[in-house]
């Protein structure tokens, strides 16, 4: 049996290779692991406690239906990071504004976290996998102040860490300090991430696409003939490529990790900017897309470039393996000449 190395373990391996690192940010994602256990264990005994299960009644900043879980996750995370002392302020899915926490060690505190608390949660009752989105900034206010939106609105490029939990047939955190990818399973007997998939390299093709092709008719052009060519049968193969929606974007992005593929959450006619959020669900899985080899675009730009305007922003999402985005990009650029022409 190969030597087991817990996350707690190779976070701070990882911070003896930088000398100035002074464990502010190895707390911070210990934290995160912390309540990523305890989410877990409230995901896997959601369908035996009628106090946790099913809608909370509420409707959040999105207009969706809070499920009880969404909250009870939301002020775990929330109550986490006000009194880890690394954090000092948070911008979450669940919360209309941004949250700067006035407690005086909070306000020394250098990062903010942007996150999805459990996202995809209309999922629960039907037993789907859902998932924790986070994205780690350090603040630009100075410290001992209250934490400002400025703060919370920076480029993807500026982030220091982002990952996600997703909460499937096995709980696995996936992360990056912007240094690779490396993903861990919770191990429920001893109650501890362990270290399973070093390294993690997005494969640059597949034969894997990822979209809810009810939008098909109303999104772009380009998009439409890139799914086409999908469909289409391969002399290579005698067979199209495979279609795989789960409607929970870290269980569809975890595989396009793992086996490769694309994820497209287009703009329509109707929802221009698409539906999925820039700061707590796009620039996380950008980052971890790009240290593992693969690309993440609004169609248009780089979505880490993208300077942010608002907390719950929108914006068309294309994220997955090398090749397949390129060949979907020129598939977009192809039909905005063919429209000029
Ligand atoms: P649709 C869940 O609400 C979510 O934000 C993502 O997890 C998921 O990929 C997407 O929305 C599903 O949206 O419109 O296909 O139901």
């Amino acid at each position: 049996m190969s030597k087991v190395t817990t996350l707690h373990e190779f976070i701070m391996n990882r911070q003896a290779e930088f000398p100035f690192a002074t464990g502010e940010l190895s707390r911070l994602l210990n934290d995160i692991s912390t309540a990523s256990k305890i989410v877990s264990r409230d995901v896997r005994r959601a369908g035996l406690f009628e106090d946790i299960i099913g809608a909370e009644g509420g409707v959040n900043v999105q207009g969706e239906e809070q499920q009880k879980l969404d909250v009870i996750a939301d002020e775990l995370f929330i109550k986490m990071f006000q009194y880890g002392g690394e954090v000092c302020g948070i911008g979450s899915e669940e919360n209309d504004d941004y949250l700067p926490f006035d407690n005086e060690q909070s306000k020394k505190g250098k990062y903010v976290v942007l996150f999805d608390p459990l996202d995809g949660s209309s999922n629960i009752d039907v037993n789907v996998s859902i998932g924790t989105i986070f994205s780690i900034f350090r603040r630009k206010s100075d410290a001992g102040s209250t934490a400002t939106m400025e703060d919370m609105l920076q480029k993807g490029s500026e982030q220091v860490a982002a990952g996600y939990v997703l909460y499937g047939s096995s709980t696995m955190l996936v992360y990056t300090t912007g240094h690779g990818v490396n993903g861990f399973t919770l191990d429920p007997s001893i109650g501890e991430f362990c270290l399973s998939h070093p390294d993690m390299k997005m494969p640059e093709k597949s034969r894997l696409y990822s979209m809810n092709e009810g939008n098909i008719d109303v999104c772009h052009p380009g998009i439409q003939n890139y799914v086409k060519y999908c469909q289409e049968t391969d002399p290579s193969t005698g067979r199209p490529y495979s279609g795989r929606y789960i409607g929970s974007l870290v269980a569809d992005f975890h595989r396009s990790l793992i086996k490769g593929g694309i994820y497209i959450y287009p703009g329509t006619e109707q929802n221009p900017n698409g539906k999925l959020r820039l700061m707590y669900e796009c620039n996380p899985l950008a980052f971890i897309a790009e240290q593992s080899g693969g690309i993440a675009t609004n169609g248009k730009e780089r979505i880490m470039d993208i300077s942010p305007s608002s907390l719950h922003q929108r914006v068309p999402y294309i994220v997955g393996s090398k090749e397949q985005v390129e060949q979907l990009m020129n598939c977009i650029q192809e039909a905005d000449a063919q429209h000029v022409g």
